[in-house]
């Protein structure tokens, strides 16, 4: 069995890796098969989003004749801020440039929160990984981290946002967890445990 995982973000594929290591299958990265994703993600949601990434590589090996024994995955996930309606959301990777430096888009959200009380800076790390098996069968699941935005950055573990995500339960930001830490509480990890089950009960997959 063999897992591809579409996802061109190597801070996500370091946890994806690690969560999925008790999976009887090889993982691997589009950079692994060199692949690159290319479709844009035009969904206005977490899910019509990570559909559109496993399908865009489905269809790809579809073609090549090189899906026998494969599961396609992919998340799409964002930072939800309650006191900004939800931003930046589905548009987290995009959020001022996708090539922008996170000290820049970390700094302009806290300015934007200048002032405001912890009571009302709660937020939400959204994941949605989809899966796609051999026959064209899409399996989905969802999952959120509950939070709140950090009054500065801290720490240098993990990445994207997670310097400004303060999580009370551990006085910490999820910047400053260690992989392992983060991916027991995270919403990928969360996710992704739920997905691994979803599949495993179907009998598509097994463990080590
Ligand atoms: P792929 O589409 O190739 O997987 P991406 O980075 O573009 O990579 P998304 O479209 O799913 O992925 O955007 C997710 C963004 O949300 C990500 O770039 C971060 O900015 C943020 N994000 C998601 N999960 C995060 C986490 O665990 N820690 C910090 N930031 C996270």
């Amino acid at each position: 069995m063999r897992i591809v995982f579409a996802t061109g973000n190597a801070g996500k594929m370091r946890e994806i890796r690690d969560i999925l290591a008790d999976v009887d299958a090889e993982v691997y990265s589009l950079k692994d098969l060199g692949l690159k994703s290319e479709a844009p993600e035009t969904g206005e949601s977490f899910a019509e989003n990570a559909r559109i990434k496993v399908m865009e590589i489905y269809d790809i090996l579809k073609d090549r004749d090189e899906m026998k024994d494969t599961i396609i995955m992919a998340d799409d996930s964002g930072l939800c801020i309650d006191y900004l309606d939800g931003a930046p959301g589905v548009h987290s990777a995009r959020f001022m440039g996708h090539d922008t430096d996170y000290k820049i888009k970390n700094a302009a959200i806290l300015e934007k929160l200048e002032g405001v009380a912890d009571e009302e800076r709660g937020a939400g790390f959204v994941c949605h990984i989809s899966a796609v098996t051999e026959d064209g069968t899409v399996y989905d699941a969802e999952g959120e981290m509950r939070g709140r935005i950090a009054s500065e950055p801290k720490g240098k573990e993990g990445f994207g946002y997670d310097p400004i995500f303060f999580l009370p339960e551990f006085n910490r930001t999820s910047g400053e967890l260690s992989e392992e830490e983060k991916n027991k509480i995270s919403h990928r990890g969360k996710v992704l445990r739920m997905m691994k089950e979803i599949l495993y009960k179907k009998g598509i997959i097994s463990f080590k």
